[in-house]
């Protein structure tokens, strides 16, 4: 039942384009299932791992993706809390050991030896993948395995950040780089949180989507004359946002946000554009008491709460669907920035 080979989206060297081919089918170990991914949402961390731009070494060749939706059809002998035919989903934590400090304190992102979906074990475009059955995403069956799928990073990874931020129903966050794949979906988490948010980006598509799907300003970091400013009017008392969730893949933002964030509020760095740097005035800092961090992924238990909104339908964020087949026509526009939303791709074609 199960075939031997399958269709993948394969980056063969890095920088180069993937290359659309059958390749064998894999055989999960005996703490692992196998699953027919079904689709798969296209984040920017799948283009960063084919362009080599983190000082983290790439798999080569890689089969790309991290928000793989599909149907568990094979499984390990240790595997026994998940049946064939359950819906589960791939993310960007594959594997960890489960017996470090990190993993031993529900932070297994932090792990060591984590395996990483997409970036150092082959991902979730291609037809049937691999996880380690303690991490992969537990789907509710009533759940749509295409409108998911971006739940499995974007969803999971905002809905972190935005509790890393400690702001608190009522409260305001500036989301930069709303308009795209993580950004639409952290408007609808603060937004089920019940904090307020304020969008930025660039171009008319992104204010159409960030304000239809509930923030009450948006920014176009492309037109104004003065970000900071504009950022502390848009709050509503002038003041600036709690807390800003950094999301841009792009280093200017990331140097900006402390200039408009609030006295006592919180910087979150969750975007990773390539080569970096933060920079904060050291006054301000101080005399204003701003906190600065860095927010990754999220753990299981997170993982189930970000499902969960989804399942209480409190997430819509709009994605565009085409065949895997397409995938590099998706990594063009991305890197154009002329993605408003997700990309999923139809694994099956
Ligand atoms: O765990 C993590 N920390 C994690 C998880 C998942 C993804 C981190 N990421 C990283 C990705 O690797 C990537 O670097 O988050 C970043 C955003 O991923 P994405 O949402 O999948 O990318 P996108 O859909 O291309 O959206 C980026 C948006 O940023 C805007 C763009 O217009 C686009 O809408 N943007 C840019 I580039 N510069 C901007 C600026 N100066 C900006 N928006 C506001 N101001
Ligand atoms: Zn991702």
């Amino acid at each position: 039942e199960i075939p031997k080979e399958q269709w993948a989206q394969v980056v063969e060297t890095v920088g180069g384009p993937v290359v659309y081919k059958k390749i064998p089918v894999p055989t999960p170990g005996p703490d692992e299932v196998l699953i027919n991914i079904k689709y798969s949402g296209v984040c920017h961390t799948d283009l960063h791992a084919k362009n080599g731009d983190w000082p983290l070494e790439v798999k080569m060749p890689l089969v790309g993706g991290h928000e793989g939706a599909g149907l568990v059809v094979s499984k390990g002998e240790l595997v026994t809390d998940i049946q064939l035919g359950d819906k589960v989903g791939i993310k960007w934590l594959n594997g960890s050991c489960m017996n470090c400090s990190f993993c031993r304190q529900t932070e297994e992102p932090l792990c060591p030896s984590a395996s990483l979906s997409g970036y150092t074990v082959d991902g979730s475009f291609q037809q049937y993948a691999i996880g380690k059955a303690a991490h992969v995403a537990r789907i509710p069956a009533e759940c749509d395995l295409e409108s998911i799928a971006p739940i499995l990073c974007a969803g999971l990874t905002v809905y972190k950040g935005l509790k890393e931020s400690g702001a608190r129903p009522g409260e305001e966050v500036a989301i930069v780089g709303a308009g795209g794949g993580l950004g639409t979906m952290a408007i609808q988490y603060a937004k089920a949180m019940g904090l307020r948010t304020i969008a930025i980006d660039g171009g008319e598509e992104k204010e159409k989507v960030t304000l239809e799907l509930g923030a009450s300003k948006y920014i176009d970091f492309t037109k104004t004359k003065n970000l900071v400013q504009d950022v502390q009017k848009a709050s509503a008392d002038g003041l600036g946002p709690k807390a800003v969730l950094l999301l841009a893949v792009s280093e200017k933002p990331f140097q900006q946000a402390s200039e408009y964030v609030r006295s006592r509020g919180t910087i979150v760095c969750v975007g990773l554009p390539a080569g970096a740097f933060l920079k904060a005035p050291v006054f301000d800092t101080v005399v204003r008491m701003i906190t600065i961090k860095g927010s990754y992924v999220g753990n299981r238990q997170d993982t189930v709460e970000a499902i969960e909104f989804f399942r209480r339908g409190l997430i819509k964020a709009p994605y565009k669907v085409v065949g895997l087949s397409e995938l590099q026509s998706v990594y063009d526009l991305m890197v154009e920035h002329k993605i408003a939303g997700r990309y999923v791709v139809d694994v099956s074609r």
